[in-house]
């Protein structure tokens, strides 16, 4: 079920839980502001969520409320990430779902990272 992404942060989400290290997750990468992690239903051949530190719902709530440092430090990661792949050359795609209409199933702010193949047109 996509959530609604104007409630509050529930910290029992999932992604939550694997920040806490209660359940495992395949990391690639970790550092002060962002996680990053294989995606458990991979769509492409790499297919990894980079998720802030920090308790956002969304891109909408991390927009309005993350910090300048930590927009800027979450940013940041997701393209060393990008780079660490090597995925520039080849090409990758970002994508964050927001609630209800995007299908956004966990509600922690995550960025799809999509590379290793041809990845066709964008659907909407
Ligand atoms: O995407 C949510 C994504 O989260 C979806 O591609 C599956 C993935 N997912 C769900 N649980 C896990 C765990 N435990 N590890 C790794 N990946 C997970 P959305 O944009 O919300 O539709």
């Amino acid at each position: 079920m996509p959530i609604d992404a104007t409630l509050p942060y529930d910290s029992d989400n999932i992604f939550a839980r694997i920040l806490r290290g209660e359940i495992p997750a395949r990391k690639v990468y970790e550092d002060e502001h962002a996680l990053a992690f294989h995606d458990i239903n991979p769509a492409a051949p790499v297919h990894i969520l980079v998720i802030p530190k920090g308790a956002y719902v969304s891109w909408d709530d991390f927009s309005a409320r993350a910090t300048d440092d930590e927009i800027a430090g979450f940013i940041r990661a997701v393209g060393h990430i990008a780079r660490e792949h090597d995925l520039v050359a080849p090409g990758y795609r970002l994508l964050a779902n927001v609630g209800g209409h995007a299908g956004q199933e966990v509600p922690h702010l995550h960025v799809h990272l999509f590379g290793g193949r041809p990845l066709g047109p964008m659907l909407a």
